[in-house]
């Protein structure tokens, strides 16, 4: 039998919450989601609805003062209120309480979320396959067919609903043949089928769709944004959707962008393309969340001129002001493509008239395949508080959807998301971490990675004798991974299309245009204003001047913004060269530590957790290795300059 791994919700916590009564105010109105609450509370939960108000613990109430959010108010030591204006603040509410019951430090709290929408994004395609995905096949999706897994995707339902995530984009971006039809009727009573299971958790679904599915369909000729035809399919279309799922999310779209089609083809451009789809859903009050990750993927490597980094502001900056109210923009948080390391996107900040959504990568892509240990709160922390400069005294990068969409409830974050068909759905099951964290920032920014992981571990593995030793793990796992990749903000190097090990030439001469430019006197790309791409002047001036300017670059950034010799000197008096040494070096002592010290947990782990991770870090131990051989390698025959410390090159 197949057991399906409980996440942060592991039953053994729950003993506390099956003795205990809840009591629903009989004045709230019962839809799908206060039904599910009441479900959740009677079925999953075992514990008991009263029908009398002093007998309970637990009393929800409808407040209509309480928005956005809830109220968490602790009468005494026996009962109290959740308040709330919305049936499903009231659900968010309960798991709220509940997973502090668990971590035992309740307090009265007012939760408000920092951002509208949050989202997860899944890369899933109709076969089953997961784009850029590291836990198995697709939850949702096998052979062309719906999986109806009903209990698998309840118990994921509740895992989002549980950290406050209220959308999720059901398949990839880029829409391939058979997904081009999940919006036509053959394949939209499934849809809803899944639409009903989130739904009751509050979590409104959106389809990717096709730009070009007029002409797919075998309808129209074109897919012109502007030609009333094709607008009048789109209405027809959101017409049938709606009809089925009234609560349809709306649409996500990838469009001319790495073979996708888009309104280019037609000379138009993205608003207005934007705009043709946000028109056909607007009396629906669906959106359209449209993607800025937009860029010439058919590039020369002579040509010295085109830049990735600066084609999201290029291609998006004068179009601010020009897309509906229900089209938001979604744009990853750096420029290039959920690298380790890499500056934040320029057009945040910039952006004044336009609805937009902060885009992660919770599966692990180019951040170790879920295979090595990764903790990325670590990186969504410290990019959300990125001072953007754009806003006094600060702006911060977590504080502009709010504060620079026109429609704040039409703004927020998504990621993509890490869960698959294994077991313990994320593959490695410490990456359960990655999801749960998530849903946490994107609820309140301000939470610390060390606060988020301790919640983590408590509901996850309960007391451990040993939590320092996976704490020391995974808080310093996102730097363990970096010091052994990729140095300074360089990016890429890695293993053309799976993206894992290294490749250090692997895209050097390719049409993606991502450039290390390596000789034997340096690297880096020179994006300077003065003798380079000119992309640092896409920052506000100050973070502009701090950037062009050698001096004041940030050395985890330098080589993102300049191209030096091996012998500069960073911040800290190490020579770039000997950086890279050292830091190789380092990763891989690093991962050998974890190694030692995870044995330590044997005795309070499930044997299947400490083996999974056991596994996971024999894999890692090879990977970083490789890593680290290959770039000392390559940069001591590149630079000629041996190690101070005369470790072991492979010369
Ligand atoms: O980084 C790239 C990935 C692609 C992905 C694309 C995107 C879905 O390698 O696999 O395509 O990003 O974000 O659209």
């Amino acid at each position: 039998m197949v057991t399906i791994d409980n996440a942060w919700f592991s039953k053994l916590q729950y003993a506390k919450i099956t003795k205990m009564r809840f009591y629903i105010k009989p004045n709230i109105f019962e839809d799908s989601i206060l039904l599910n609450l009441k479900n959740e509370i009677e079925t999953f939960f075992q514990a008991k609805l009263v029908t009398v108000e002093s007998e309970a613990n637990v009393v929800f109430v409808l407040d209509k003062s309480i928005y956005p959010g809830y109220l968490v108010k602790k009468m005494n030591q026996e009962k109290v209120i959740i308040l709330a204006a919305e049936t499903v603040s009231l659900l968010q509410g309960f798991y709220y309480y509940l997973l502090n019951l668990i971590n035992n430090d309740f307090n009265d709290v007012r939760q408000t979320p920092n951002q509208a929408i949050r989202m997860i994004d899944h890369w899933d395609n109709f076969d089953g396959t997961i784009e850029r995905g590291y836990a198995g096949r697709s939850i949702f999706y096998e052979n062309n067919q719906f999986l109806d897994d009903y209990n698998r995707v309840k118990m994921y339902a509740r895992m989002l609903a549980s950290v406050g995530i209220n959308y999720i984009a059901l398949n990839n971006v880029n829409v391939h043949h058979e997904e081009t039809f999940l919006i036509s009727a053959k394949h939209l009573a499934k849809v809803k089928f899944l639409a009903d299971i989130f739904g009751k958790f509050g979590i409104k679904v959106m389809l990717s769709v096709n730009f070009a599915s007029p002409i797919r369909f075998g309808d129209l000729k074109t897919a012109d944004p502007l030609d009333e035809q094709v607008q009048q399919w789109w209405q027809t279309r959101a017409n049938l959707i709606y009809d089925l799922i009234p609560d349809f999310g709306g649409f996500l779209v990838k469009a001319d962008s790495e073979g996708e089609p888009g309104p280019f083809a037609y000379g138009r451009d993205h608003a207005q393309g934007a705009n043709m789809l946000a028109r056909a859903l607007a009396p629906h009050h669906g959106i359209v969340i449209w993607r800025t990750f937009v860029y010439n993927a058919h590039q020369d490597w002579r040509d010295r001129t085109t830049d990735r980094a600066r084609a999201a502001y290029d291609n998006f900056m004068a179009l601010d002001g020009k897309f509906d109210d229900n089209v938001t923009l979604q744009i990853k948080f750096g420029p290039i493509d959920f690298q380790t390391r890499e500056p934040v996107q320029p057009l945040f900040g910039a952006l004044e008239k336009t609805n937009q959504i902060i885009e992660f990568q919770v599966t692990q892509e180019y951040t170790g395949h879920q295979i090595d240990i990764n903790y990325l709160l670590q990186q969504w922390y410290e990019v959300l508080h990125f001072d953007t400069k754009h806003g006094q005294p600060e702006l911060l990068l977590k504080d502009v959807p709010q504060t620079k969409s026109p429609v704040p409830q039409n703004s927020g974050v998504a990621a993509v998301g890490n869960v698959g068909r294994d077991d313990n759905w994320t593959g490695n099951k410490l990456a359960q971490a990655n999801l749960y964290g998530f849903g946490r920032i994107a609820w309140d920014a301000d939470l610390t990675p060390e606060q988020i992981l301790s919640e983590w571990l408590q509901l996850t593995f309960g007391k451990l004798e040993h939590l320092d030793v996976i704490k020391e793990i995974m808080l310093s796992s996102n730097a363990t991974y970096e010091a052994y990749t990729a140095p300074l903000g360089v990016g890429f190097m890695v293993t053309p299309q799976n993206h894992y090990g290294p490749s250090i030439d692997g895209y050097e001469f390719d049409r993606w245009g991502t450039y290390h430019f390596a000789d034997r006197n340096g690297l880096g790309v020179d994006r300077t204003v003065k003798t380079g791409t000119g992309y640092t002047r896409q920052y506000a001036d100050a973070n502009y001047a701090k950037y062009e300017d050698l001096t004041t670059c940030p050395d985890e950034l330098l080589l993102f913004f300049h191209h030096v010799d091996y012998t500069h000197v960073l911040h800290d008096g190490k020579t770039v060269i000997q950086h890279i040494y050292d830091t190789h070096f380092e990763g891989v002592e690093k991962v050998k530590q974890y190694l030692a010290l995870w044995p330590q947990l044997e005795d309070e782990l499930a044997p299947i957790d400490y083996q999974n991770v056991l596994e996971h870090l024999n894999r890692q131990l090879k990977n970083a290795v490789e890593w680290r051989d290959q770039m000392n390698t390559f940069f001591y025959r590149m630079s000629g300059i041996p190690d101070n410390q005369e470790r072991k090159i492979y010369a």
